[in-house]
């Protein structure tokens, strides 16, 4: 398992729309298990493959609470089949827009269909966490990051923030 570099926004790979899964082999669980090592090394509770780079339909999650087993969960193809109508506001935030956190508001319930770590298919109804946590990731896929749910203006104020502090990360100190 390894420990692979988190892209961050502005970066254009962050736009790509990630394509299906052919077959859940053992090259791809070597990847979950990459993005699983480098999701709890950030740390995080989710992670979509494109976040390292990789254009694939591949996200892992793990909502456990400090103290509690790790609950480890793989979704691969996820499908939406069904959102609420009622909606539910969180304060997200992004590996790939590090330090920020703001509202937003999504579906508070969805149904999802996709393969597991096994390449098994299974159908969920998601709640609460699980169900921000997975449209985040979901979003990710089609090349959406959670600032996009902004205001124009508070999006263009945190890129220009973002550019600055990349800029500041590549001059000789
Ligand atoms: O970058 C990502 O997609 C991961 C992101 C997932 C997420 C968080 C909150 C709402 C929706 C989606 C994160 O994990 S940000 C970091 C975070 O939330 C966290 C970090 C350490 C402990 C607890 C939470
Ligand atoms: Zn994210």
């Amino acid at each position: 398992m390894a420990i692979r570099e988190i892209i961050t926004a502005p970066d254009p790979r962050l736009k790509e729309v990630s394509k299906p899964v052919e077959r859940v082999d053992a090259d791809l669980r070597a990847l979950m298990d990459d993005m699983l090592e480098t999701m709890y090394a950030a740390p995080g509770i989710g992670l979509a493959a494109i976040q390292i780079g990789v254009p694939k339909q591949v996200i892992v999650m793990d909502l456990a609470r400090e103290g509690e087993e790790p609950q480890p969960r793989y979704f691969i193809n996820p499908e939406i089949l069904w959102t609420s109508e009622d909606v539910a506001v969180y304060e997200e935030g992004c590996l790939s827009v590090p330090e920020f956190y703001e509202d937003v508001e999504r579906p508070a319930r969805c149904r999802v269909r996709y393969l597991d770590y096994q390449g098994e298919i299974r159908e969920e109804e998601c709640d609460d966490l699980l169900a921000t946590c997975l449209q985040h990731e979901m979003d990710h896929l089609k090349g959406i990051l959670f600032i996009d749910h902004l205001s124009r203006t508070k999006r263009s104020m945190l890129l220009k923030k973002l550019m600055k502090q990349k800029k500041l990360q590549k001059e000789p100190a």
